[in-house]
């Protein structure tokens, strides 16, 4: 697993910042967002650090982190839910360590805005 010791989500992972987690495993972390957009708010992490979803090649991180949602909503047994993910901070991106925001329990407009 890489780790970078000044990222916030590693240390998630690490468990020197707390966080409420939703599950962990060997190969992802998914916890709540501190600052929710919607009723329901998580945030799936691949454990191992990639700063961003243009920084990763690895198609293992994007299985990890797009299965891990699917077991959020699974285990929060959500079946209407929407999965974000930021790339750049043009974007909104303000955690460069590659996340999925899942979001539920409120309607969500399309197109986005
Ligand atoms: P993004 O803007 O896409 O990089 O999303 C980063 C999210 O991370 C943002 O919605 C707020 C959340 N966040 C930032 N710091 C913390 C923290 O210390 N704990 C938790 N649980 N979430 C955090």
């Amino acid at each position: 697993m890489t780790t970078l010791e000044n990222c916030l989500f590693c240390k998630i992972v690490a468990g020197t910042i707390p966080a409420q987690l939703v599950f962990q495993d060997e190969d992802i972390t998914a916890f709540y967002d501190v600052n929710p957009q919607a009723p329901v708010h998580v945030l799936i992490i691949a454990n191992t650090h990639t700063a961003s979803h243009l920084e990763t090649d690895d198609p293992t991180i994007y299985a990890q982190v797009l299965a891990g949602a699917k077991k959020v909503a699974q285990q929060l047994t959500l079946t209407d839910y929407r999965l974000v993910i930021n790339n750049g901070a043009g974007a909104g991106q303000s955690v460069f360590h590659l996340h999925v925001h899942l979001m539920a329990g409120r309607p969500f407009a399309w197109p986005a805005g």
